[in-house]
């Protein structure tokens, strides 16, 4: 097998996103798609795109973005020249995403990663960093108490400056996507990390630039350490990295969490009052142990800081004078970078209603900038938004792909959805290397990243989720014999351990990256169910696998499979035989009551009642892309259901019924009523929704009246199940 001729995203494609792979082998002009069959399903030409400089390669591309069928395939040009299996489907979107988040919680510092979450990566506590000392550059006695967060890159460092950036971006995803932040230990990511900024602000409102250690640590892992550890460095950057992102956490953690909020709020405001009095601090000039994340342009943190602070409504310190002024003089860039956060300020302001002038301004501007990425895309021969590769350049282009996401919040003018999914399918695998760049992705991710954990832990594969910064053709490890494959720019990438410049992993390349997928899973991966659902039922004359095979024949599309008597084991064997019944009919079936058994048997996910499972327990048992479904007897259920994030709700009971003992106030026309306007009107002011289904002695009458009053759905069981004629009868339900 012979695929280095061709660039296509190992992961896969969703089934409705672009479908776009590149090919450099010279001597075939169309392309074929067969699935696992070995049948043929798509024919397609490849069409010539121009030389590319980076590699001088002659590029052609081939599109089959028509194949939308979910399933297993793979390219093949000739007999030669075939790509491996990939996958049509929307799972690998929502497993790398978990799998991108998960690598935060790698990297915390000072805390015991336990077997339970972490797996094989467990490690005790290390670098408590509770009670260290100032450097001697700081001229202060005592010890400062800087506990927690993250370790920032393939270095046991933690540096404000890039964390900043990094949360800033993560903060974000928690902003636009709500859905995919209730679904997923985002906000507590954040939170772990936001501890740890609130632990670096001096009593002045100051912030401290650093904890490193005396000496660049090696390949041991963290508790095996030897050099000391300091703080160093309050500077103009630092300072307003904190201000930006504390008034960013008060949006985000407004809603839910108030009093924490509030306190982020003041302490942003001390820090920026602080920067004010210094506005030009320099960071710390130190690189014995800690990288230097050196900054003299101070103009685009002010930016940063004060559009967040007036976006969260405060008006104090001539905030919203400068700011003006700020409009007139700040750029904007195709990227955030840590260096450069000024397009956090013009996102703030674009996002804002506040004042209608800066935020068309902004918007005119951020647009401007996402069709140069997208004109770049479309000049590209090889359909990628960089000519040069920076270090970093895979965080470069997942802010890219960040950048027209953002712009997406308003604009239609472009597929944004489409070009940053191209993007990602460079990351992925469309690229000269012809591999993944996120650990633990498929496997043709790296194996050796410079990351300290990874190379010290005895761990085969390195820790999962982390993206290597990637093609840097300005080669700064070169002095390290790195095996760079060719002289060419585009090959400068080396799965090496100590190919820093191309091979480390940092959060700041992460976070754009964790945004982006949040992003393709907001557009193209749907957990849209349908509108009726039918349980089974515990019956002796009729088995639930008899029901299921019934419903299947029926044509039903969602299933609960509501055993109530047995073991586990009982119920598994059950469960295992109806989930696979439902997935070759592509069929969503999910498990009553327990997390495990829907995990064992591989369902599309469990249906919790008010007194079962949390909701938070069994996402993290099953994961983001799970459906999860709970119970809800009444509006303040449905409110604790949207709080904890459920993907749809069960209401009832609607009707007295026969096939629950239901001690539950019925809740009729009226209670439905209710629920649909609490909807309506969290939707206004853009919180988290989801579906509802009507559950409890629904009749044929009730679904047209249910339908008028706005329910997303129907829950039924004996209507269906008990009648004579199972197909008849459901054929009859209308929703
Ligand atoms: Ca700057």
């Amino acid at each position: 097998m012979n695929n280095s001729f061709l660039r296509y995203n190992h992961l896969g494609y969703a089934p409705f996103s672009p479908k776009v792979f590149l090919s450099t082998y010279p001597s075939a002009f169309s392309f074929q798609i067969l699935n696992e069959r070995s049948e043929l399903v798509f024919e397609g030409e490849l069409l010539e795109q121009g030389l590319w400089e980076p590699t001088q390669e002659l590029c052609f591309k081939g599109d089959f973005s028509d194949l939308k069928a979910p399933g297993r395939y793979r390219i093949v040009l000739d007999s030669s020249v075939q790509s491996d299996w990939f996958q049509i489907g929307e799972a690998w979107i929502s497993d790398q995403f978990d799998a991108n988040l998960k690598s935060f919680y790698y990297q915390r510092s000072g805390v015991d990663l336990l077997a339970e979450r972490a797996g094989k990566w467990a490690r005790p506590a290390a670098h408590l960093d509770d009670a260290i000392p100032f450097h001697k550059s700081m001229d202060r006695g005592g010890l400062w108490n800087a506990h927690g967060g993250w370790y920032d890159a393939g270095d046991y460092g933690k540096y404000i400056v890039n964390a900043g950036v990094s949360l800033g971006t993560l903060l974000l995803i928690a902003e636009l996507y709500p859905e995919v932040c209730k679904h997923s230990p985002l906000l507590e990511e954040i939170r772990f990390e936001l501890d740890w900024f609130i632990r670096m602000q001096d009593h002045d409102g100051g912030v401290f630039f650093k904890v490193s250690p005396d000496r660049w640590d090696s390949f041991v892992p963290p508790h095996e350490t030897i050099y000391q550890r300091r703080i160093l460095g309050k500077s103009t950057t630092s300072t307003l990295n904190f201000a930006a992102v504390l008034a960013h956490a008060h949006r985000v953690f407004s809603k839910e969490h108030a009093d924490f909020a509030r306190k982020c709020l003041e302490k942003s405001k001390n820090a920026y009052l602080w920067a004010q009095a210094n506005p030009d601090i320099a960071y710390p000039n130190n690189t014995e142990g800690s990288g230097l994340y050196g900054d003299s342009v101070y103009s685009d943190e002010f930016f940063w800081a004060r559009a967040m602070l007036f976006r969260e409504g405060v008006s104090d310190f001539d905030i919203f004078k400068d700011l003006l002024e700020d409009s007139k003089t700040q750029s904007v860039l195709h990227a955030i970078t840590w260096r450069d956060t000024q397009n956090f300020g013009w996102i703030a302001l674009a996002l804002q209603g506040m004042d209608l002038e800066l935020q068309e301004k902004a918007r005119f501007q951020l647009e401007q900038s996402a069709k140069e990425i997208v004109a770049l895309i479309e000049q590209s021969p090889h359909r990628i938004s960089l000519s040069e590769f920076h270090w970093g350049s895979n965080g470069l282009i997942a802010n890219h792909a960040l950048t027209l996401a953002v712009v997406h919040e308003w604009s239609t003018a472009f597929d944004y959805a489409a070009y940053a999914f191209e993007l990602i399918d460079f990351i992925y695998g469309r690229n000269p290397q012809g591999m993944s760049f996120v650990t633990g992705s498929c496997a043709s991710a790296p194996k050796f990243p410079h990351h300290r954990i990874s190379g010290s832990d005895g761990i085969d594969e390195p820790v999962p989720g982390l993206v290597v910064g990637g093609i840097n053709e300005f080669r700064q490890d070169s002095h390290r014999e790195v095996p760079y494959p060719s002289d060419l720019p585009g090959f400068s990438y080396s799965d090496f351990q100590k190919s820093f410049a191309s091979n480390e992993t940092a959060i700041n390349w992460s976070a754009p990256l964790c945004f982006a997928l949040a992003y393709l899973k907001h557009n193209y991966t749907s957990k849209k169910l349908p509108s009726i659902q039918v349980l089974t039922w515990d019956l002796s004359s009729f088995s639930h696998i008899e029901q299921v095979k019934a419903l299947i024949d029926a044509n039903a599309q969602f299933i609960q499979l509501r055993q109530k008597s047995g073991t586990f084991e009982d119920k598994l064997k059950v469960a295992k035989e109806a989930v696979e019944l439902c997935q070759k009919n592509e069929i969503r079936i999910v498990i009553n009551d327990d997390p495990y058994l829907a995990k064992e048997s591989l369902a599309s996910g469990v249906h919790l009642g008010l007194k079962d499972t949390p909701v938070s327990t069994a996402r993290f048992i099953l994961g983001s892309k799970a459906i999860i479904g709970g119970t809800a007897n009444s509006i303040l259920d449905v409110k604790r259901r949207l709080e904890e994030g459920v993907d749809y709700i069960g209401l009832g009971p609607y009707k007295n019924t026969s096939t629950k003992e239901n001690l539950s106030p019925i809740l009729g026309a009226e209670g439905v009523l209710k629920v649909v306007q609490m909807i309506e009107s969290r939707k206004k002011d853009s919180l988290f929704v989801c579906p509802f289904y009507v559950i409890g002695g629904i009749s044929y009458e009730d679904t047209q009246v249910l339908q008028d009053l706005g329910a997303s759905g129907i829950a039924v069981s004996s209507l269906v199940v008990g009648a004579d004629n199972i197909q008849e009868a459901y054929k009859k339900l209308k929703f």
